[in-house]
């Protein structure tokens, strides 16, 4: 784990890693009142300005495949310092994904768009938060921008 934070080292060495799981590749294209109408390539690009003007180092990654996911989580744990990661549907389902991310010695932070709790009830249980710090979930686009913020803090801690 890299410890730069912790060791008082700036802001500027922080690089985090931005998991995204299936189907969020085709935000924008459909269901607009739950996701909003915003699309992947827009709302990722904007996050990465963002972290460009506080001087953080973004790795955005999406993939279609569980296993994909697990190998950028392992991966994370050696070069960068905390990771974002919304699922997706593998959140309500994953137990390899959950491993992983006990596994890991960086932070992790679960991230959804919408609120799991306002939908069906089997978007309500997440099988994969009890590998996260924390979840910030419902805020749409600024859901991302809420967990960005707050990994700057746990790291700064
Ligand atoms: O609210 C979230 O961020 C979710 O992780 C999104 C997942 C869903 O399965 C989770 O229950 C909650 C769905 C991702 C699919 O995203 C799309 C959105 C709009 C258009 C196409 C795909």
């Amino acid at each position: 784990m890299r410890k730069l934070t912790r060791v008082g080292l700036g802001r500027e060495n922080i690089k985090i890693m931005i998991i995204n799981g299936p189907n969020l590749n085709r935000l924008g294209s459909r269901e607009p009142e739950i996701y909003g109408s915003i699309t992947y390539d827009t709302l990722f690009s904007e996050l990465k300005n963002r972290a460009e003007a506080l001087a953080i180092k973004l790795e955005i990654r999406q993939s279609n495949h569980e296993g994909d996911l697990i190998d950028w989580i392992h991966e994370a744990g050696d070069t960068f310092d905390g990771i974002l990661i919304n699922p997706a549907a593998y959140t309500h389902t994953s137990i390899a994904l959950l491993d992983a991310m006990k596994c890991t010695c960086i932070p992790v932070i679960e991230v959804h768009l919408s609120n799991i709790h306002s939908r069906e009830s089997f978007r309500a249980h997440s099988v994969t938060a009890a590998g996260a710090v924390g979840i910030i979930a419902g805020f749409g686009t600024m859901s991302y921008y809420l967990a960005l913020e707050a990994m700057l803090r746990i790291l700064r801690e």
